[in-house]
C-alpha cells in the first residue's frame, strides 16, 4: 500500500504540529504550510522531533495560486485546514484579514477540491466560539451559533461552507467543533500559557506580575495532543459528518490559575473586587496578577461547555487528559524552559 499523503495547513501552530507528530506515527508523508518569513524558526515541530521528518511549503494560505500548485505537485488524500488567525482578540483589531484567512481560504480550498478528479477528504477546524452566547449548559452539534466576535463569524462562515459544499458536491468534507484545547505548546497569548509562563518567570526573579482581563469567564479546556486525534478519525468514517470534541467540563480563568499556583506552591490570596481585583503572593507581599482593561473584549463568551456525546459514540473517542493534568503538564514545562 503507498503511504497516504495529508496537508497540514499552519503546520508551525500548537495543533500544526501534534497531529503531524500523530499523521508521522500512522506513516503518512506529512506536508505543512509555512509562512515560514513570520517566524525565525518552527520551534514547535523542533521540540517535537520532527522538524526534519516533514515536508513544508512556504506560503500564505491566502494566496490561492499557490494552493492550486500544491495539488498539481502532490498527491493529496487529507487536508487539515487549521491555518487560521486565530486569537480571538485579535480579531477585533484585523476583522478583514482574519476573516480572509478563516473564512475565504476555506471556501478557496473547497473550490480546488470540487474540481480535483482525485477524491480528497477535507477537514476544517471550527470552533466552540461559534457558539457564543448560546442559551444552553452544554453545547452540542444541534446547538445554535451565535458569534460574538469577528473571529467566531469568520470561523461560522467556513463552517456553514463545509456543510454547504457536502450537500452540494459530495464533498467529504467535516468540521470539528473543538472547545478550548491547551498544551505546553500554546501560544503565549493565549490566557493558559500567558499564565503558566508568567507564573513560572516570576518564580525565577525573571518577571513581576500578569496582567489579565476577564478572570470570571469560564472554558472546557482539553490537552490538544488528545483533540488532534479525533480530527483523524473524523476524516476515517464512512459518512462526513461534523463533532463537538471536549472534555464535557470548564473551569474559570481564576480557577486555572489557583491550580497552577497550587502546582507551583505559592502561597496567595485574592483581595479586592472588580478591575481591583488581585492575587497577592502572602509570603513576600508582592502583586502577582492585577487586571488590566486592556486585556477585556468588546464581546466576552462568558461561558463554555461541550457535550461530546457524539464524537465518543460514532468516533470512539473521548478525553484522556484531566483538567489537573493538563495545567501540571504546562505550568512544569515553563518551570523547565525558563
Ligand atoms: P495557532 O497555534 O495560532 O496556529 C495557527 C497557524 O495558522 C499558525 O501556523 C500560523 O502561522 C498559521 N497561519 C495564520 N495565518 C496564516 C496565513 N495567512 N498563511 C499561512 N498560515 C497562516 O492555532 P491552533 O491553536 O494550533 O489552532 C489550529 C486551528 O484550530 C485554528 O484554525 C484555530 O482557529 C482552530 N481552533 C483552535 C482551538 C484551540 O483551542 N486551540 C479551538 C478551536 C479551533 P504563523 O506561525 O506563521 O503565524
Ligand atoms: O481566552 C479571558 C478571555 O485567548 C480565554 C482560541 O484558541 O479557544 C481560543 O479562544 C478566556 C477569554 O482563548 C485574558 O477574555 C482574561 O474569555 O485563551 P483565550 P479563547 O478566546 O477562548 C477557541 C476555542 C478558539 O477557537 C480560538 O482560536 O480568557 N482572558 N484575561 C484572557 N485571555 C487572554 N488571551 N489574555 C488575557 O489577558
Amino acid at each position: 500500500m503507498p503511504k497516504k499523503i495529508a496537508l497540514i495547513t499552519g503546520i508551525s501552530g500548537q495543533d500544526g504540529a501534534y497531529l503531524a507528530k500523530f499523521l508521522l506515527k500512522k506513516n503518512y508523508i506529512v506536508i505543512g504550510t509555512d509562512r515560514r518569513s513570520a517566524r525565525s524558526n518552527n520551534w514547535r515541530l523542533i521540540e517535537l522531533k520532527i522538524d526534519e521528518k516533514v515536508i513544508t511549503v512556504d506560503l500564505d494560505v491566502t494566496e490561492i495560486n499557490n494552493l492550486i500548485r500544491i495539488f498539481q505537485k502532490y498527491q493529496i488524500d487529507e487536508v487539515y485546514n487549521l491555518a487560521a488567525q486565530s486569537f480571538v482578540k485579535s480579531s477585533f483589531e484585523n476583522p478583514i484579514q482574519t476573516s480572509i484567512v478563516n473564512a475565504i481560504t476555506p471556501l478557496s480550498f473547497l473550490e480546488i477540491i470540487r474540481c480535483q478528479k482525485r477524491k480528497i477528504k477535507f477537514y476544517q477546524a471550527s470552533t466552540s466560539e461559534m457558539f457564543g452566547k448560546h442559551m444552553v449548559k452544554k453545547q452540542n452539534e444541534n446547538t445554535n451559533f451565535y458569534p460574538q466576535s469577528p473571529y467566531a463569524t469568520s470561523k461560522t462562515f467556513a463552517h456553514y461552507s463545509i456543510r454547504n459544499y457536502r450537500e452540494a458536491y459530495k464533498i467529504f468534507a467535516v468540521s470539528g467543533i473543538l472547545f478550548n484545547h491547551e498544551s505546553p505548546l500554546r501560544g503565549e497569548e493565549f490566557i493558559t500559557r500567558k499564565i503558566t509562563i508568567g507564573l513560572a518567570k516570576i518564580m525565577l526573579g525573571k518577571q513581576n506580575k500578569i496582567k489579565l482581563g476577564n478572570i470570571y469567564a469560564k472554558r472546557d479546556w482539553g490537552f490538544a495532543g488528545d483533540y488532534v486525534e479525533a480530527m483523524w478519525k473524523m476524516l476515517q468514517t464512512k459518512k462526513p459528518k461534523d463533532y463537538v470534541i471536549a472534555t464535557g467540563q470548564n473551569h474559570s480563568v481564576k480557577e486555572f490559575i489557583n491550580e497552577a499556583t497550587k502546582i507551583l506552591k505559592l502561597k496567595t490570596i485574592w483581595v479586592g473586587k472588580g478591575l481591583n481585583e488581585k492575587l497577592i503572593n502572602t509570603d513576600n507581599k508582592k502583586i502577582i496578577i492585577e487586571i488590566d482593561k486592556k486585556y477585556f473584549r468588546p464581546t466576552e463568551v462568558d461561558s463554555l461547555k461541550g457535550d461530546y456525546s457524539k464524537a465518543k459514540k460514532e468516533l470512539n473517542w473521548k478525553p484522556k487528559t484531566k483538567f489537573k493534568n493538563l495545567v501540571r503538564m504546562m505550568v512544569e514545562a515553563d518551570l523547565e524552559r525558563n
